[in-house]
């Protein structure tokens, strides 16, 4: 931690790429516009309950029709690549079936305006938004769904692959499967474990598949998105402590790297397939579609996960099968979302993939955190997202030294919006969006951040 913390002035290997993220539901508003029909998250946040104050992306940072004025804020900001996601019901408002000229046109103005700042577009297919009437025949617990996402990567990567040489396919599979089917915190709010298994293998499947349509279509660069956390045991010196902790590293990271990577669940996982009822959607030939060659890796990493065995405990709804394990909370500070603030456990992450997976580059495609900000005479003095942000990036650049093949950070959020089950209590952005009048401003992070970017490092 000493070594992470240090103020030496550090260099990234040339090249690295530089950037952030949003998602579509998150950042675009015009819910209704130019043709597109609701998906899981519309219905959602309008069901009393769901959402903080029963917010929702109608309006969002209205991002659909300020999206020149957006790029021209990443081009001050000096990005070179910015991550964003398709929404899905307005390539194709019937899930499936014909696309929407209108919806592929919006990207497609939003690519040649990232393009015309110098800016590479890195696209994700699925960020959650999964059209309502696809979610109406089972959603992610019904296999067609896979194959619509390939439907969709393939009228995707026609449309703007001549433009677009990154892609992604889905976005944290993890919080789509377990949030959403099993605790029940996300869209489409169901909790039900066989559920959340079945979306597990179908998303993956999608993911192949997906992965397929992509190459299939021209596409140059193909990743996934996951969010892995560093799961350690409380007592390292305790047998239970570890167990616990590997049941966690188990959901969260194996069950899908695994499979991606290597071409099987691992035992552990299996078995839970098995234990819930969920095993007989995986059928012969499957893996090797999910394990389709990736040309990099995408981790999403906010905070370590610590664990320890106690007889009766669980890890709560969003993770089945994990009894007699429990969380603890760290002596950490932590953010506006009560995350611990650590970044060695997002240098431990980048080190064990390398470790495990030496021939897969990695991205941190998602990197951040919430803080109460506050404008004050037109600035935003938010010295803890800064601190936070170079803490990271100290520990990402430790991972590099220490044999991680890391290509690029993208921070996580270009700018506030509409935070899932928070809504827009939340705060992630670089940049502050006022929602009565849709201003943005900067905040001393994205000062700082830009900054980063032009020295290539930190001083
Ligand atoms: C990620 N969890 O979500 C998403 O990719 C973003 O859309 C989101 O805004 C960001 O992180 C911040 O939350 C997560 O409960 C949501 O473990 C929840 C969890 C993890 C990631």
């Amino acid at each position: 931690q000493e070594q992470l913390a240090g103020t030496a002035a550090l260099r990234f290997p040339a090249g690295f790429r530089w950037g952030a993220a949003t998602a579509s539901y998150q950042i675009e508003g015009a819910a209704t516009e130019d043709g597109r029909m609701p998906s899981i998250w519309d219905t959602f946040s309008r069901t009393p309950g769901r959402v903080f104050e029963g917010h929702s992306g109608d309006v969002a940072c209205d991002h659909y029709h300020r999206y020149r004025d957006d790029v021209a804020l990443m081009a001050q900001l000096g990005l070179g690549t910015y991550r964003f996601s398709l929404a899905w019901p307005r390539i194709k408002p019937d899930g499936s079936g014909p696309v929407n000229p209108r919806g592929l046109d919006f990207y497609d103005r939003l690519v040649d305006e990232l393009l015309t700042h110098g800016i590479d577009p890195m696209v994700t297919l699925y960020h959650w938004d999964l059209p309502q009437v696809l979610e109406d025949r089972g959603g992610w617990t019904n296999r067609d769904t896979a194959h619509y996402l390939a439907d969709l990567a393939a009228a995707a990567v026609d449309r703007l692959g001549d433009r677009v040489a990154t892609w992604t396919t889905l976005n944290e599979p993890w919080c789509s499967a377990f949030l959403g089917y099993a605790s029940g915190d996300h869209a489409p709010g169901r909790q039900d474990p066989k559920a959340a298994f079945e979306a597990v293998h179908h998303l993956m499947l999608g993911h192949g598949l997906a992965v397929r349509a992509l190459r299939a279509g021209g596409a140059r660069e193909v990743s996934l998105t996951l969010n892995l956390t560093d799961s350690r045991p409380a007592n390292p010196a305790d047998p239970h402590d570890v167990a616990a902790a590997r049941q966690i590293d188990g959901l969260q990271n194996r069950l899908f790297l695994e499979p991606a990577l290597r071409g099987r669940y691992p035992q552990d996982m299996l078995a839970l397939f098995e234990r819930f009822g969920a095993a007989d959607v995986i059928r012969p030939g499957d893996l090797d579609v999910i394990a389709a060659p990736i040309d990099l890796l995408g981790v999403n990493y906010y905070q370590p996960a610590l664990v320890r065995a106690r007889i009766g405990a669980t890890c709560g709804l969003p993770n089945p099968g994990t009894e007699g394990a429990e969380f603890v909370r760290q002596n950490a500070p932590v953010t506006a979302m009560d995350w611990p603030v650590d970044p060695t456990g997002l240098s431990g992450l980048l080190l064990r993939l390398a470790a495990d997976y030496p021939e897969t580059p990695l991205m941190v495609t998602e990197n951040g955190a919430a803080y109460a900000d506050v404008v004050e005479d037109g600035r935003v003095a938010d010295a803890d997202r800064v601190a936070y942000l170079d803490g990271h990036l100290r520990a990402a650049h430790a991972a590099i030294e220490g044999g991680a093949d890391l290509r690029g950070y993208l921070a996580w959020s270009l700018m506030d919006n509409f935070e899932w089950g928070y809504g827009y209590g939340k705060r992630f952005g670089l940049v502050h969006v006022d929602y009565d009048t849709q201003r943005r401003v900067p905040k001393d992070s994205a000062h700082w951040y830009a900054a980063v970017i032009g020295r290539n490092g930190l001083d």
